[in-house]
Order: structure tokens, then sequence, then C-alpha cells
């Protein structure tokens, strides 16, 4: 093999953001741009010279020949074995576990997750370390900073490996194994669930579901898990090939785009329980018969109902949550008598609680919760976990919501985003609401105490590092609270977050409509920021 050092530039544009780098698909297209990155990559984990390294995507347009880019590139760069998934394809969750159970030294992951995809959609890149997890922050700003410098990128001359086919190869010295992208994931799921009471639960019981693939990658691990192992008739997996633009759709699962299932769930004859995930089968989305689950509320539930699956039965060391994901599973922590703990947006964070033993189960507001059995979120590990509860409790998906509302409170939770925004303006907006910060605590807004207001930051309790502005929080006394945060995996303008929580204790209110409830809070974070006048928005673009 003929090692190939081509002369590039580096692109300064190239900082990895909340869950790696994300651009348009042309911007990735341009000469180099994705070498160059690669190479960065490269460059830092030096460890991958002589390794292995595990290849594979959301199926998005651009995913197959950024792999063969980085099967060439990899060969070059002294990589001993690379793993891909047969069709190119591997779910974020796979990957992680495809890492630690061959112990390879990393994995490049090929998504933009949620974002569209097609010709003029997203395309992204995000490395994994060999814990399976995403680069932390060090790795992730190292990458960035070799990026800043690069000015080669070593390549070969090789024909392009079939992806379509399960099987072995080399280029030079670098053997490549085309493998089954679900087997080992499935595998792991039966380890932790009880399979044979979920699938008497399906096939004894007639529990319908419907889970939406988007058209993105968990189709395929949807049909072997849910339909073939579980026994649920063909069917109830839906939207289920993967497509480079899925249909046209935007694979978020969320009430706003897994449109056909909530018109199924919400309409007449619903099936028991709903689910989707997203483009790259980390995130979930779980529903019941006329019923939507809260992300953090879901999180809360499992940790309460944990003790019922086989995994878990044994109990938790401790629950994680992002900052700006409602505290509903503190309460249940508090409960549990297990610690809890509160880091920054971004599954990256919880990487070293999962590997310091410290916590068991972490979860986002985002439609993300996931365990210690990788190191990613995890979409369909979040649908069997909760089909596991089902087929223990054997009740609906509402009443086990209802009742987890009457033993710990409600926490009334949504978020509201603005999509695109005028960059500069969202930056302003953002400026004007810290700097009132110091000034509100100890005031009154609408009648409750400001208790704390500040830009959040967290001190990891295990290599000490700090990560400092994580978000605006405004708490009040009665644990109310208002966070803005701009998102890190846009590629248009600014998206701005806003999550707004109130807890309810008196159980003869949790039936009442979030959004009236949060209402007052909503406009005091109006007012707060000079939304309207800012960004010149009346309404959010998604509320969930
Ligand atoms: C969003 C979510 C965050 C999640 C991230 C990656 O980030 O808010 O909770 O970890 O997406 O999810 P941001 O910076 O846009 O708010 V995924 O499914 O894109 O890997
Ligand atoms: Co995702």
């Amino acid at each position: 093999m003929q090692t190939i050092t081509v002369t590039t530039t580096p692109f300064m544009d190239q900082r990895p953001g909340t869950s790696g780098l994300r651009k348009r698909v042309t911007q990735f297209q341009q000469p180099h741009y994705l070498e160059n990155f690669v190479q960065a990559i490269f460059d830092t984990k030096n460890d991958l010279n002589g390794g292995t390294l595990v290849v594979g995507g959301d199926g998005r347009y651009y995913n197959r020949e950024a792999i063969q880019i980085i099967i060439r590139m990899a060969a070059a760069n002294g990589v001993k074995r690379l793993l891909v998934g047969k069709g190119g394809i591997l779910s974020t969750p796979a990957v992680s576990a495809i890492i630690r159970k061959y112990h390879t030294n990393g994995g490049i992951i090929l998504s933009a997750s949620h974002n569209p995809g097609g010709p003029d959609g997203d395309f992204g890149i995000k490395f994994n370390g060999d814990n399976g997890g995403p680069a932390t922050e060090q790795v992730t700003e190292a990458i960035y900073a070799r990026s800043k410098t690069v000015n080669r990128y070593l390549t070969t001359h090789a024909a392009a490996i079939n992806l379509d086919h399960i099987g072995h190869s080399h280029i030079g010295d670098m053997a490549i194994e085309v493998i089954d992208p679900v087997h080992d994931y499935a595998e792991l799921m039966q380890t932790i669930f009880d399979f044979d009471a979920i699938r008497h639960l399906i096939v004894d019981n007639g529990f319908r579901l419907c889970f939406d693939a988007m058209h993105a990658v968990t189709g395929p691990y949807a049909i072997d898990i849910l339909e073939h192992r579980l026994g649920a008739p063909a069917g109830s997996v839906i939207n289920s090939t993967p497509l480079e633009d899925f249909g046209g759709g935007h694979p978020d699962p969320n009430l706003v785009y897994a449109k056909t299932l909530v018109e199924a769930i919400f309409g007449n004859n619903p099936p028991d329980f709903g689910a989707a995930s997203d483009g790259d089968g980390d995130r979930n989305m779980i529903l019941g018969a006329h019923f939507f689950v809260t992300p953090s509320d879901s999180l809360a539930i499992m940790a309460a109902n944990a003790h019922l699956i086989p995994g878990y039965a044994s109990g938790l060391k401790g629950v994680a949550r992002s900052m700006p994901t409602s505290c509903a599973v503190d309460r249940v922590a508090s409960e549990l008598r297990i610690p809890w703990y509160e880091t920054p947006t971004g599954w990256k964070f919880f990487g070293n609680l999962l590997d310091s033993n410290q916590a068991t189960l972490c979860g986002e507001e985002s439609f993300g919760t996931s365990s210690a059995h990788v190191r990613e979120k995890d979409g369909l590990w979040a649908v069997l976990f909760w089909l596991n509860i089902l087929a223990a409790r054997r009740t609906s998906v509402a009443t086990i919501v209802k009742e987890h509302w009457q033993r710990f409170g409600r926490n009334f939770y949504t978020r509201h985003d603005y999509e695109a925004v005028d960059a500069t303006a969202a930056n302003e907006l953002m400026h004007h609401v810290e700097q009132q910060l110091p000034a509100l605590i100890g005031k009154e807004l609408n009648g409750i105490m400001v208790s704390a207001a500040d830009n959040f930051s967290y001190l990891d309790p295990v290599d000490k590092s700090c990560s400092e502005r994580q978000g605006l929080r405004v708490i009040f006394s009665d644990g109310s609270r208002i966070i803005f945060r701009l998102s890190g995996t846009g590629t248009v303008g600014a998206t701005l977050r806003i999550y707004i929580e109130k807890y309810e204790s008196d159980s003869s209110r949790h039936h009442e409509d979030t959004q009236q409830i949060l209402q007052p809070l909503i406009d005091t974070a109006l007012t707060l920021s000079q939304l309207r006048q800012r960004i010149g928005r009346e309404q959010p673009d998604v509320i969930t």
C-alpha cells in the first residue's frame, strides 16, 4: 500500500458543537473538508495507529462516500482493524456497544442526528473514545485545535470497499470487517430486559405497539428486535427503511415531526404504546394511547421502576440529568436514597459518572435517556425499558405516569424553541438576560421570589474539569425554573431554547394543561429577554 500525503489548508470553522461537527452537506463536500477533520482525529488520537476503529452512520446522504474516504485514510494512518456496519449503517448506541464489546480504540459516527438530511440537508461527524462515549471536552478541543493547523492528510489509492456484503477484506495491513449492524446491539438488549415477559405481553395479550423509525437508522434494529425477537406483528414498525433524505422528513421524534405516529396514537382505536427514534437512533419519544410522556418524566419513571427490569434489579448507583432537564428524577433519587447529578447539556458530560460507576441512569429533556450499558443515549433501549415496565405492571402508560405524579408530585415542563434566529440578535438577547441575573436574586417576579440566578457552570466530580457558561438559569423559591440556552447542534443561524418548569404537589391539579400552568413563567421569560422585540418572533417554532 502506498501512502499518499495530500497538502491541505485548514478550515477555521471545525469546532464541534454539543454532539460533533455538524454542517450542511455542501460544506462537507468541499474538497478536503471532511479529510481535514478526520486527519485531526488521527493526529489527536495516536492510539488509533496500530489500533481498531469502528465506523458507521445513520445512512443519510453522503454517508457512503464519507465512509470510503475514512476507510482509505484509516489505512494510511496505520489503523490495523476497521469494523464497519453493513450498508454503512450503525446507530449511535450500536457504535457505543460495539466499541465496548470488541475493546476498540474508538469509533467515528457519521450523523447529524435529528437534523434533516439529503443533498441540501445536514451532515455530521463525531468521534467516540474507547469507553464508547462521545469524546470529552478536552479531546474535542484538541481535535478542534489540530483542525486549525492541519496542513496535510494521509490517504491511499484503493478500490471502494463493498459495504453491502458482510465479510472481510483489507487495504494494505488494515483488515476491514463489514459487520451486521444489528446483531451485537440486539444481543446486548437481550441481556438487560426480560424478552420473554415482553413477548408474552405482545403475543398472548394482544398488546399493540407502533414504532416510528422515521426512515432513519433504527428501522433495521426495530424490525429485528420488536417484530422478530419480541413477536410484534409485521407493520408494527413504520417508516422502517433508512433513506438518504429520511423521506423528506425531519428525523426528530417529537409531537410535531413524528406525525404519522402521533395521528395513530391520538386517533380512534389507538395502539397501547407508541414510540419513535431520531436520525441516529439515540433519542426516544414514548407515547401511550392518547398520551404523551414528557422525556423528563420518562427518566424519573424509569428510575422509579428500574427494580422491575432484570438488568437493574440490583439497584441504581445514582442518576444524572442535564441541567435543563426537569427535576422530576431528583425526587425519585431522594426517595431511593441515591445521589443525583446535574450536568451540562450533551451526552459527553455523563461519561465520567458512568465510567466511575457513580450513575447508572442518565437523561436529557431532549428525548434522550440511557444507562451504563453503553456510553451514548439509546432510543430503542428506552423503548424496551418501557415495554418491560408495561409487561411487569400490566397497566397503561397513562396510568403509570399518573400514579407516578401522585406519588412524587408533577414537574410541569415545557421547552420552547426559536429556530434559525439571527445569531447576533440571539447572542445579544442572551447577554441582555445575563446582565440582569445578579440583580434578580432576592427579588420577586410575578409574586415568587428568585432564589438563584446564574450562568450554569459544572465541575466534573471525577476529573475536576470545569465547563462554564452552560445556560442561564433563573430559579425561584418554589423550585420553578426558567432557563435560556443557545443550541449547539444547529447549522443555520442560532436556535434559542427556553426551558420552563414548575413543581405541583397537589394531585387535583395534575391533569391541567401544561402550557396554561406555565403561562405566567413563560410571560416572565418573554419579558426578561425582550424576546419579541429582539428577535421579532411571536411564537416558538417547536413546543415540546
Ligand atoms: C441537542 C439537545 C441535547 C442533545 C444534543 C444531541 O443539543 O438539546 O440535549 O444532547 O442535541 O442530541 P442542543 O445544543 O441543540 O440543545 V443528538 O440526538 O443530536 O445526538
Ligand atoms: Co441523535
